[in-house]
């Protein structure tokens, strides 16, 4: 693990346009909003913050997790849905993986019930809009402090 924690926050599709369309459903917050309200919880980690339209950079960057990264937060947006390339990039990490949603899938269309990403995910949090992505770092943050802290115990015996 890096000394200062890393933690990568990935965006997949359409959550560029955060703000702009719909904020009925995904709120007024714009995606520069929810990195910077990510910072603001980040408590002296380092937030390496991206969005992409395109499957294989998600896939990418969360290869590039896998040595680079403490923890990854994911709102995978519709790949959740679809994505198996995407899951089984996840599928390669050693490091908690934190799913974050927006909106609450599990009250929408039927198709948003399921993710291939709680597959794996090591928890999951839905349906408080851009707050949740603090949750997330917050959930993040305690998921690397208890790694760490498991770890220095073993290292002892
Ligand atoms: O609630 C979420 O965060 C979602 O991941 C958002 C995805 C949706 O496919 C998932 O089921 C739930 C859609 C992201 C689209 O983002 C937009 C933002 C503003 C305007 C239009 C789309």
């Amino acid at each position: 693990m890096p000394e200062t924690p890393v933690i990568y926050v990935l965006n997949g599709p359409n959550l560029n346009l955060l703000g702009v369309r719909e904020p009925e459903i995904y709120g007024y917050e714009t995606l520069a909003d929810v990195q910077a309200l990510c910072e603001g919880a980040a408590d002296g980690a380092r937030i390496v913050f991206h969005q992409s339209n395109h499957e294989g950079q998600l896939v990418d960057w969360v290869q590039e997790a896998r040595t680079e990264a403490s923890a990854v937060i994911l709102n995978p947006a519709a790949y959740g849905h679809t994505s198996v390339a995407l899951l089984d990039a996840l599928k390669t990490l050693s490091i908690p993986i934190v799913e974050c949603h927006l909106s609450n899938p599990a009250s929408r269309e039927r198709f948003r019930h399921k993710t291939y990403v709680s597959l794996v995910a090591t928890g999951v949090i839905s349906g408080f809009g851009a707050h949740g992505y603090t949750l997330a770092v917050t959930a993040a943050l305690n998921l690397i402090r208890e790694r760490a802290a498991a770890a220095a115990r073993s290292s002892k015996v």
